[in-house]
């Protein structure tokens, strides 16, 4: 009898209970879970200042209810004064509910920017959230959430915040048909075959993650454009988009395919300096601004990599990006135009041509068109040089591009944080006006007075439950946001935010997971393209090692190309015996980097060609040196699952055990990655391994043999 009321006691706490909802990443840095210590500041009711909330205020009410209820347990409630403890909403357009005494000077806060603290009120004291525009508000209140959720004491904060870069977006690469070029996610997240009539709920959580970051365009397709996105049926689809970004702040942005009016519109050419051509792109924009009023604008890729543009008919890049800019000027929309070209005839050193290309463009394009470069010369490598057309163009305002999808550092399988890498870039010197010109001030307009700035990163975002294929990778995201919005930020503080709020606020637990991400980058760099070595990676898909290839069509996508290794000498020498790229840096850069012994090693084989018996710094030839960074890459890929194993039991089971395949995954790659190189080296230069380095676990016909037609995320 007594062991039946136990069992029907078990049964009843099992049905009352619900078991704890297993995490599976889908959350993001929003799951608002109580921190640690419980928080520890609960305000006593809500009060918003507006008579009639916008969309995007009732966002934000949303977005605390929410949060309060993951939090605490309950909503809070919405109260119509304020008082003691309350949370105070206000923004210009929702003020006049507010007494006199509490309605805050919004003004100079900026189009975006926000405020939060503490005021007086009924006597004691509450909490005043305040933006100059709601969607300042929304990224005040997401701010303020985030904190509570790491455990911050809110109380006595002050806060005052404004983004220093304008425009915040991110790029899709994605198709059409969904697949999602160098996506690692799975496939797109837009259902164009359904839109508009099914609006995936979704699209919203996307648009609620942007926000929360402070994400404010989203340029949706592929840069190898598809005109048919700018068909009437598609630009229905786009609007239903739209529609769903809208109350979050995020505009919609389209890539432009340059041939699409012969493509579309059935003309005879696609001259910029023809009368029709911009008579089709200005009815084009017109049609777009009628359904979208806010539509960002273009995004476009031409003369590169066989994509149509201007010079198809002898004509520049500033006079294709003007063409668009034209018919884009009077709706208020923006020509995002990529400097990432290179000729196909062209034999000038591919690093050299962007530069090449638009320095003598300098000053030559309309005001609502912004160059977006990406962060350095090559593509998107592991590590490189910042860009130089970022110390050069002081009459055109340059967009920083970044990749948040990791083609060149093991897609979402490897864990690397690229808030490092990032970081790197912003803070690198350009000297273009003296010391401290840095790429960050280049790029907030603070060096060059540019009102028109822009941050974008090519987005990592898929249908995988987790959006971003590895648990990890969320850590891009949220930080390429972070950085576009404070350049100044720190990539070890945006770490620790982002596991906080990912993970735990358990701070041992934090040291673990915030030094794993602080060297993650760095592993990848030493067992894929150590001391300036760079572009080593399979054809095509950019997966694993292929040092060997040296007979493509096109000889600057080998990888014999970058790193021109023979029996005596390796490295791709940049300086006035070679390319010369070095000289399109400024002064005391060019200096530095001509000269090898002033070069870092981490930039050495970038810049010069050298023997490999070169002793280095370390007194080390130069084959030790390569070598020794090999393996430190492969054992800090090991130290990488290691660490994480030690957090067994502290991190949610099924998150855990996905974050530890992908770093054994890692770690055999690192390992593969180091193996082949070294295979490959000692075939070309003889040379014996240094003592208590371990030989090559196959040779080196075994990882040429290896082949991977399926890798996921390949371009056309
Ligand atoms: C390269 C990618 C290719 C992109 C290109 C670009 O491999 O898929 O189309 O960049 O940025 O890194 O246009």
């Amino acid at each position: 009898m007594r062991k039946q009321a136990l069992i029907l006691v078990a049964l009843a706490a099992a049905i009352l209970v619900p078991p704890a909802m297993a995490e599976d990443g889908y959350e993001l840095w929003l799951r608002y879970d109580a921190p640690e210590a419980g928080i520890p500041y609960l305000p006593a009711d809500v009060v918003t200042g507006c008579t009639a909330p916008s969309e995007t205020i009732r966002k934000s009410l949303d977005e605390l209810d929410i949060a309060f209820t993951s939090l605490a347990g309950e909503k809070l409630p919405q109260s119509r004064t304020a008082g003691q403890g309350s949370l105070i909403l206000a923004s210009a357009d929702c003020l006049s509910s507010l007494p006199q005494s509490l309605q805050p000077d919004v003004t100079g806060l900026g189009e975006d920017g926000y405020a939060i603290r503490g005021v007086s009120s009924g006597g004691g004291k509450a909490i005043l959230i305040a933006g100059e525009s709601d969607v300042g508000l929304l990224y005040g209140v997401f701010d303020f959430l985030m904190r509570l959720s790491r455990g911050e004491d809110v109380r006595g904060l002050s806060v005052e915040q404004t983004p220093a870069v304008k425009l915040r977006l991110l790029n899709h690469w994605d198709n059409l048909d969904r697949h999602v070029e160098r996506g690692y996610a799975g496939q797109s997240i837009w259902n164009w075959h359904l839109l508009p009539g099914r609006v995936d709920p979704r699209y919203e959580d996307y648009a609620h993650a942007n926000a929360s970051i402070g994400i404010n365009g989203v340029s949706l397709t592929n840069v190898n454009a598809d005109a048919t996105v700018l068909t009437p049926q598609y630009l229905e689809k786009v609007t239903a988009l739209a529609d769903v970004f809208r109350p979050y702040g995020i505009k919609v942005y389209l890539t432009a395919r340059f041939s699409a009016p012969m493509e579309l519109g059935g003309l005879a050419t696609a001259d910029p300096l023809d009368e029709d051509v911009h008579e089709w792109w200005q009815a084009k924009a017109d049609e777009i601004y009628a359904e979208i009023p806010d539509f960002g604008g273009f995004l476009v890729k031409a003369n590169s990599e066989g994509q149509p543009g201007p010079q198809d008919y002898g004509r520049s890049h500033a006079e294709g990006a003007n063409m668009l800019a034209d018919a884009l000027a009077p709706h208020g929309g923006v020509v995002m135009w990529r400097a990432f070209v290179y000729s196909a005839e062209e034999p000038e050193d591919r690093v050299k041509q962007a530069y090449t290309e638009f320095k003598p463009l300098d000053g030559q394009f309309r005001d609502n068109v912004i160059v977006q470069v990406k962060n350095g010369p090559l593509d998107f490598q592991p590590r490189e040089p910042f860009h130089p057309l970022f110390g050069a163009m002081e009459e055109t305002p340059l967009a920083l591009e970044l990749q948040i999808t990791k083609e060149y550092l093991g897609f979402s399988t490897h864990l690397a944080y690229l808030g490092t890498l990032w970081k790197e870039v912003l803070s690198a010197d350009t000297y273009a006006a003296g010391p401290g010109s840095t790429v960050a001030k280049v790029v907030d307009g603070e060096l060059t007075n540019e009102a028109l700035t822009a941050m974008a990163g090519v987005s990592n975002v898929g249908v995988d439950r987790n959006w971003t294929g590895s648990h990890f990778d969320q850590a891009n995201w949220y930080a390429f946001g972070r950085l576009a919005w404070d350049p100044d930020a720190s990539a070890n503080a945006i770490a620790r935010d982002w596991a906080a709020l990912t993970f735990t606020t358990d701070p041992d637990v934090l040291d673990t997971i915030v030094a794993m991400m602080m060297q993650s980058r760095e592993a990848v760099v030493n067992y894929m393209t150590p001391l300036g070595l760079t572009h080593l990676m399979g054809t095509g898909h950019h997966y694993g090692p292929a040092l060997w290839v040296d007979d493509l069509d096109r000889a600057d996508w080998t990888p014999y190309y970058y790193h021109r290794a023979t029996e005596d000498a390796i490295g791709f020498d940049r300086t006035e015996t070679g390319s010369n790229a070095v000289a399109q840096y400024a002064e005391p850069l060019r200096e530095k980097w001509a000269d090898v012994a002033t070069t870092p090693d981490e930039l050495l084989l970038w810049f010069h060609r050298l023997p490999w018996d070169y002793e280095m710094t370390s007194g080390r030839s130069l084959w030790e040196e390569l070598v020794r960074h090999y393996d430190l890459g492969v054992q800090q890929a090991e130290d990488l699952a290691e660490q994480w194993q030690g957090l067994e039991g502290q991190i949610d089971p099924d998150r855990f055990a996905h974050v530890a395949d992908y770093l054994e995954i890692q770690k055999q790659e690192a390992r593969w990655w180091r193996d082949a190189s070294i295979a490959y080296w000692q075939s070309v230069n003889g040379l014996a391994l240094p003592e208590g380095a371990a030989p090559p676990t196959h040779n080196l016909d075994y990882y040429k043999s290896l082949e991977f037609p399926n890798a996921p995320g390949q371009g056309d």
